[in-house]
């Protein structure tokens, strides 16, 4: 029986990841959660249903030839089975009439170590996301008897997990850039929610985002259950929808990461990087002044790269301004088209999970 799963980190050599698939995708009617999501002047406000089939098609044929990239850069890549998400979700505690994709891995999965865990999410129609992985995390169950296969607990996402009409009256940019420096965010403290997105893993140190889809009772859990690991609760002001933080902060070797220049790091965690003589650049301007059509994320996909190795990164191939700023860096950036896909649930990181990293639990910030 071999080791299967073992990841501390998003750049030590990569050797097995998860790409997600669009199949049968879903443009989510509004709920609680995901009316904070699409922006009021988005396209997206009011539509839902299947995405259109040519779509669909594009984004899996994008998703196959980043599969098929890894696989040449030694990769073994794995894919989820997609479930007919054209269903309604329901529970004892609510009804919402459809579900979402699995594409992205990266929102429901969080590798740390020898443990996969899924995510508590707080969109109620990602409630069943995480069964589209379960046949490949059982088969690692099956074969590596080190691999410990969490689940957070689960949300119930009553009424009382939100704060209601939050934003039902059209808010200015301003008011919602205010609101993020105050932390004050969609979910309420009733239970623990994340999405893995919102964590980024450096070894002993995980720095959490706390926004619209992780709540502080996330971090305690996080406290609670990684007692030798050190938990950084992390806000970025100036990001007016703060989701996800791998279009904010991303490491791209030990010592070395780019920040959105938009959504800077607070001054407080900022000299945990510089005491221990990490570099951080703010990241290249987008190449696009907008996202693809029907995308939730923002133009700052272009930072959402995919590390193989501290040389080797797979940067979206429009995206020029970035792919030059790597290689100024000091990295080996390989180009891979992948705007088709980003209306799915985000760019090259989103669209993976780590299954294993060579490499253990350093310590960068002693
Ligand atoms: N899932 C990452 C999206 C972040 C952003 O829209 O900037």
């Amino acid at each position: 029986m071999a080791k299967i799963v073992n990841s501390w980190n998003d750049f030590d050599p990569l050797k097995h990841v998860i790409v997600g698939r669009a199949d049968n995708s879903v443009i989510p009617n509004e709920e609680p959660a995901t009316s904070e999501k699409v922006p009021v002047d988005s396209e997206m406000r009011g539509m839902w249903g299947p995405r259109p089939l040519e779509t669909v098609e594009k984004a899996n044929a994008q998703l196959d030839n980043l599969a098929k990239v890894l696989e040449e850069h030694g990769v073994k890549v794995d894919r989820p089975t997609p479930l007919q998400w054209n269903q309604p979700v329901i529970t004892p505690d609510f009804r919402t009439d459809s579900m979402m994709t699995c594409m992205p891995p990266r929102d429901v999965l969080l590798t740390i170590g020898s443990e996969i865990i899924a995510a508590p999410m707080s969109f109620r129609c990602r409630y069943w996301e995480y069964l589209a992985y379960w046949p490949l995390l059982s088969q690692y169950f099956n074969e590596d008897p080190e691999f410990l296969w969490s689940q957070a607990p689960r949300p119930r996402l009553t009424d009382k997990s939100y704060k209601h009409n939050y934003y039902d009256e059209k808010i200015s940019l301003e008011e919602r850039l205010e609101r993020t420096a105050n932390k004050d965010f969609v979910t309420t403290e009733e239970e623990i929610l994340f999405d893995a997105a919102d964590v980024l893993r450096l070894g002993k140190d995980l720095f959490i985002q706390h926004g619209l889809t992780t709540n502080r009772k996330a971090m305690e859990w996080f406290k609670r259950k990684y007692p030798d690991l050190r938990i950084h609760a992390v806000n970025f002001p100036g990001d007016p929808y703060p989701i996800h933080i791998d279009a904010t902060f991303v490491p791209l070797r030990p010592g070395l990461i780019i920040n959105n220049p938009h959504r800077r790091l607070p001054e407080e965690q900022r000299k945990i990087f510089e005491a221990n003589d990490w570099e951080i650049v703010d990241a290249a301007m987008p190449a696009h002044e907008t996202p693809p059509p029907l995308c939730y994320s923002s133009v700052w996909l272009s930072m959402n790269c995919l590390v193989l190795d501290h040389k080797n990164v797979i940067v979206e191939a429009s995206e020029h301004n970035q792919l030059e700023q790597m290689d100024k860096l000091g990295m080996n950036p390989i180009p891979v088209p992948f705007r088709d896909a980003y209306a799915f649930g985000g760019a090259l990181h989103c669209a993976t999970a780590d299954v294993y990293r060579e490499g253990g639990c350093e310590d960068y910030f002693p």
